[in-house]
C-alpha cells in the first residue's frame, strides 16, 4: 500500500504507526506477566460473548468474513491504539479509579508524548506564530485530599489545534506545538497560556472510520485538553476537560465525558481570548 502524506493531508495509517510505535517505546508494557488463569478466564469470556452473539443474531459466513478483513485491516492501519483507546479504554479507567477521592480523570487516548517542554509556575504552550483560534488562559491548583498545594507537582498538557490535528501525529506542525508541563509553584499553583482546540473527528480514512461509516456512527469527539497531573507520593491522574455547549459532549465516540471534567471559560478579564479556574486534587499513592 502506497501513502502519500502531505501538510494538508495527515492519513490514518501514518498517524495509526505513529501511535503504535509510541505505544511501544512508553514501557507500559513492560514488567507484568498476567498469570495463566486469568489469561484463560478473560480470553474465554470474551470468546463466550463472541459465540452469544453469533448465536443470537445468526451471523453468516459472509458476515464474519467481512469482520476478519476489517480486522486485518485494523492492524494493517497501525489503528489498535485508536480502537482499543476510542471503544474500549473508558471501562478500564473506570475500574480502575473507582476507589478514587479525588480529582476524576478519565482515558488517557492515543496521542500523548511525554517530555513536552516544561516550565516553573506558568507555560506558554509551544504555538505557530498564526496558530488559528482563540487565546485561552487556564489558571488552577494542585492539591491534596487534605486541601494543602502540592509545590513541585507537574501538569503535562496536550490537545488538538483549531483544525483537530496533534502535534508529532499529524504531518507539518512544530513538535511541541500546543503541548507542554507546568510545574506547580510553593502554594501548588500553576497557569497555562494555550488557544481553545475544536471538536475533533478522529481518522476516517483507517479501519476505525470504515466501521464508523459502516455502521452509521459519528466521528466525533468534543474539543478537549488533556492532561496528567503527578505529583511524589500521590497518584498520577489522567484527565480530559471539555468546553460547556460543545454538540459531542453527550455523544462523544470516546464515551470519556464526566459532569466533572466541564470547564467553565469566561472572556477574560484583559480583554483578549477566555479564562478559566481548573483545580486538581489527588489521591495518595496506596
Ligand atoms: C483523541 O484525541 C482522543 O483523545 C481519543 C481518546 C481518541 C482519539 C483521538
Ligand atoms: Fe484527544
Amino acid at each position: 500500500m502506497t501513502e502519500t502524506t502531505t501538510e494538508f493531508s495527515p492519513t490514518a495509517s501514518a498517524a495509526g504507526s505513529k501511535a503504535t510505535e509510541r505505544f511501544r517505546e512508553s514501557g507500559k508494557r513492560a514488567g507484568l506477566d498476567v498469570p495463566q488463569e486469568r489469561v484463560s478466564l478473560l480470553a474465554k469470556e470474551v470468546l463466550e460473548a463472541v459465540y452469544a452473539t453469533i448465536r443470537r443474531h445468526e451471523v453468516t459466513y459472509a458476515e464474519y468474513n467481512a469482520l476478519k478483513d476489517w480486522l486485518i485491516s485494523v492492524g494493517e492501519d497501525g489503528e489498535w491504539p485508536l480502537f482499543l483507546d476510542v471503544w474500549v479504554e473508558h471501562v478500564v479507567e473506570e475500574v480502575a479509579t473507582s476507589d478514587r477521592k479525588g480529582s476524576k480523570g478519565t482515558i488517557e487516548g492515543p496521542y500523548y508524548v511525554p517530555g513536552s517542554p516544561a516550565s516553573e509556575g506558568v507555560a506558554r504552550l509551544d504555538r505557530r506564530a498564526d496558530e488559528p483560534g482563540t487565546e485561552l488562559v487556564w489558571r488552577g491548583h494542585v492539591r491534596d485530599l487534605e486541601g494543602r498545594g502540592l509545590a513541585g507537582a507537574t501538569v503535562e498538557v496536550w490537545h488538538a489545534d483549531a483544525d483537530g490535528f496533534y502535534s508529532q501525529y499529524a504531518p507539518g506542525l512544530p513538535e511541541w506545538n500546543l503541548r507542554g508541563t507546568v510545574v506547580t509553584a510553593a502554594d501548588g499553583s500553576f497557569e497555562v497560556q494555550t488557544m481553545r482546540p475544536a471538536p475533533y473527528q478522529i481518522p476516517t480514512d483507517g479501519a476505525c472510520g470504515k466501521l464508523i461509516a459502516a455502521a452509521g456512527w459519528h466521528a466525533w469527539r468534543p474539543a478537549h485538553i488533556h492532561v496528567k497531573v503527578s505529583a511524589p507520593g500521590q497518584q498520577q491522574l489522567t484527565a480530559q476537560l471539555y468546553f460547556p455547549g460543545d454538540a459531542h459532549n453527550e455523544d462523544d465516540i470516546a464515551s470519556a465525558v464526566k459532569p466533572e471534567l466541564m470547564l467553565d471559560p469566561k472572556p477574560a478579564a484583559g480583554g483578549r481570548g477566555e479564562e478559566m479556574v481548573y483545580d486538581f486534587v489527588l489521591d495518595p499513592e496506596a
